[in-house]
């Protein structure tokens, strides 16, 4: 049995220059491993909490020393000596010395270093990489990638308010060949940008992030690029999107405030995305189409598109099983988004896959925008063979880090590698026609 020796937390930066924690987790036997922790722009009220030091005087307040301190003092206390191969009971114990429901106390920051550096510490005590540790000897199913390439809304400073537009090369016949029509069609968005004037800096999440004419413009940018790299956009690739409506939902209207000042209620929100639908059949899913405070919203939007497409709950479920065992209840999405981050520890995160596997949701593993060179998501992806992942655009290293890490792992499955595109696409695929 090999314990939990030392517990070392630093203060580092993620891919925003905002303050994170790496930890490194060390073994009775000397065999260590880093985790480091990823941060959001567009939070779900309900997240677990990210502990800031609140000192204006270091990064504006948003430095994390205490939870370094929480990390490296109490927790380190609380679990030394602990078996490392033993996840759950760390993870219990680490939400019972936090002692409140949304680890306000010690910093889902804190814990969620600790939980995922003793599980790569583990995987490595067992010379196992981290997705056959998670998911046994089966996980060999390489997710269906969705690809940032325009980012807008809090990820941007532009003046389109939806916050991603992604695409999923779901034809493709491997993971590899389908981060190779990806690369390119990031690139052919390049050239459609630049042949029309538009600006090709990038925004958080390493997609493009122009000034447009509209909110639907950048579909209709995506669908030239996609067709200019040689592909059949709604075959070789579809859209996914994600606008974020959280963001801009102000009491009970949702208010275009980046773009041109109008506003829609609940029920237009609803109607608008049915009318894209009917207008883009190439848009396979999309996230928090309405906001987590839009309850009834959220109901007629599952009732009125449900059975076509998916629809990714994120700000409302916040990878919290209480809340998503709830919103199942509710007729809420079909599917949800997975972030360590919002919940805190792997326990409750995989707790979560297992709920929407059982219930027949999808579940699509996320990176944040604030992110590190931390591939752990990439892993858990493959060992919860879900079949999707969103971790961004094909540029800025923190997104490339996971995107090769597939490439790795598809390398070393060799031929027990298989590709999630195609199943992904007949399951939502048979749902569109049904
Ligand atoms: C989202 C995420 C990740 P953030 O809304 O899905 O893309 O953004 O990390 O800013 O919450
Ligand atoms: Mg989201």
């Amino acid at each position: 049995m090999s314990e939990i020796a030392k517990l070392e937390a630093l203060e580092i930066l993620d891919s925003r220059g905002n303050p994170t924690l790496a930890v490194t987790a060390t073994l009775s036997n000397g065999v260590k491993a880093t985790a480091k922790v990823p941060s959001g722009a567009s939070t779900g009220k309900r997240e677990a909490v990210e502990l800031r030091d609140g000192d204006k005087a270091r990064y504006g307040g948003k430095g994390v020393l205490n939870a370094r301190d929480h990390v490296n003092g109490e927790i380190q206390k609380a679990v030394h000596g602990f078996d490392a191969n033993n996840q759950k009971a760390l993870d219990k114990k680490l939400c019972e010395l936090d002692g409140t429901p949304n680890k306000a106390r010690l910093g889902a920051n804190a814990i969620l270093g600790v939980s995922l550096a003793v599980a790569r510490a583990a995987a490595a005590d067992h010379d196992l990489p981290l997705y056959a540790s998670l998911g046994g000897e089966k996980a060999n199913l390489i997710p269906a990638p969705w690809f940032n390439v325009l980012n807008g809304g809090s990820h941007a400073d532009s003046n389109v308010d939806f916050q991603e537009f992604m695409i999923s090369p779901v034809g493709a016949p491997s993971y590899s060949e389908g981060l190779r029509a990806a690369a390119e069609t990031f690139h052919a968005l390049k050239s459609v940008l630049h042949k029309k004037g538009y600006n090709t800096g990038v925004g958080d999440e390493g997609g493009f992030a122009p000034q447009l004419k509209s909110n639907e413009e950048p579909i209709e940018l995506i669908l030239e690029a996609i067709q200019k790299a040689g592909y059949k956009p709604g075959k070789d690739i579809v859209l996914v999107l994600d606008p974020a409506t959280s963001e801009f939902f102000d009491d009970g209207m949702y208010l275009f405030e980046k773009s041109d000042k109008s506003r829609m209620s609940p029920v237009q929100m609803v109607d608008f995305w049915k009318d894209l639908l009917g207008r883009y059949p190439e848009i396979w899913a999309i996230e928090d189409g309405v906001a987590e405070d839009d309850h009834a919203g959220w109901q007629l939007l599952t009732k009125t598109l449900g059975g076509r497409i998916q629809l990714i709950g994120d700000d409302n479920f916040v990878t919290n099983p209480t809340i998503f065992r709830q919103g199942i209840k509710d007729g809420i999405a079909n599917a949800i988004l997975i972030k360590l981050n919002q919940i805190g520890t792997l326990t409750e995160t995989l707790e979560c896959i297992q709920i929407a596997r059982e219930n027949g949701y999808g579940a699509v593993i996320s990176h944040r925008s604030g992110e590190t060179d931390d591939t752990s998501i990439a892993d858990l992806a493959v060992a919860a063979g879900m079949g999707q992942i969103k971790t961004g655009s094909t540029s800025r290293g923190e997104r490339i880090a996971k995107y090769n890490r597939f490439l790795e792992i598809e390398h070393e499955l060799g031929t027990k590698a298989r590709y999630a595109g195609a199943s992904v696409y007949d399951r939502w695929h048979k749902a569109v026609k049904a």
